[in-house]
């Protein structure tokens, strides 16, 4: 398999690109199960639902630069929901960011991998996260200071559905859509749980598009398991709006003791779980 970060002008199909981004993710869905394994800390079912977006945008959307991670131009990348953050670190370790050898200190004493992503100590992590309700507004700040400085990169936020609860995310997008910050995307992983409940029965977010179009953004719903669907979805071409991504995923996604059961939200596998979550993994 190869891992390569996609090159600029690659002109392979919509498909190949889709059928490479799946393997990388099965690797990496099997990575994040090692990594919390060890520790038996980590946040498996969000993890999961969000690793088909992490990899496309790692592996083909993002402008990146994994040896020369403060690069100016890079895309900047925020992972609000901070506590999945054994999927950004697979990601990252299989980006090139650094050795995937670190994963094994996961969450240990004095580890760099803490159990939510500090951008001191982490190469390619842009922001502290973990606390819910921050990845936004700090995005549109990334996105307002591009414009300031007349860069063209562009700046992704991942956010949870649960997470959505926090005020601050509701202000950070009014703001974002009175300044037309068409360089900026927020996608959320739509997996309908968050810790302990279903979204719906909690505190529900329907009807979640038309909430941020009436905030000015633009909204596009894709299934957050289809590359293909992501790569599109990304790639669409920008209209003077930032852009809102409603990527439907299943939590737990791939391992069928774990998809879509609230109970996943933290709990670890046995070690016989490991193995039978890695078979089902490799068998994909
Ligand atoms: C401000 C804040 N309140 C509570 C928590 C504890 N917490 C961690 S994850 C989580 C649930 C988040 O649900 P969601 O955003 O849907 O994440 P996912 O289901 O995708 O893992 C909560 C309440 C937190 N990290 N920050």
């Amino acid at each position: 398999m190869s891992t390569a970060l996609a090159q600029p002008g690659d002109t392979s199909s919509l498909e190949a690109r889709a059928a490479r981004l799946k393997e990388i993710a099965a690797d990496i869905r099997v990575s994040i199960v090692n990594t919390i394994a060890g520790p038996r800390m980590g946040h498996i079912g969000g993890d999961f639902s969000v690793t088909d977006i992490l990899v496309t945008l790692f592996f083909d959307i993002m402008r990146t630069r994994p040896a020369d991670p403060e690069w100016a131009e890079r895309d900047r990348f925020i992972l609000s929901k901070g506590h999945c953050s054994a999927a950004l670190y697979s990601v990252l370790a299989t980006a090139g960011y650094f050795s995937p050898d670190l994963l094994s200190t996961f969450m240990a004493p004095l580890s760099v991998l803490n159990g939510h992503p500090n951008r001191r100590k982490v190469k390619g992590v842009e922001a502290n996260t973990g606390p819910l309700g921050h990845g936004l507004p700090i995005g549109v700040g990334a996105a307002i200071a591009a414009t300031i400085s007349k860069s063209d990169y562009r700046t992704f936020v991942v956010l949870g559905d649960g997470e959505l609860q926090e005020g601050s995310n509701w202000e950070a997008a009014m703001f974002a859509g009175h300044r037309k910050l068409s360089n900026l995307t927020a996608i959320v992983d739509r997996n309908r749980l968050q810790q302990g409940a279903r979204t719906e029965d909690t505190n529900s977010l329907e009807p979640l598009g038309d909430k941020w179009r009436a905030f000015g953004w633009e909204v596009h719903e894709v299934d957050g398991h289809d590359h293909a669907a992501l790569l599109a979805a990304f790639e669409a071409p920008r209209i003077d709006k930032p852009r809102f991504l409603i990527a439907n995923t299943r939590k737990g996604k791939g391992v069928s003791f774990i998809e879509d059961r609230v109970e996943w939200h933290h709990k670890v596998p046995s070690p016989e779980q490991v193995l039978q979550a890695i078979e089902e993994l490799r068998a994909q």
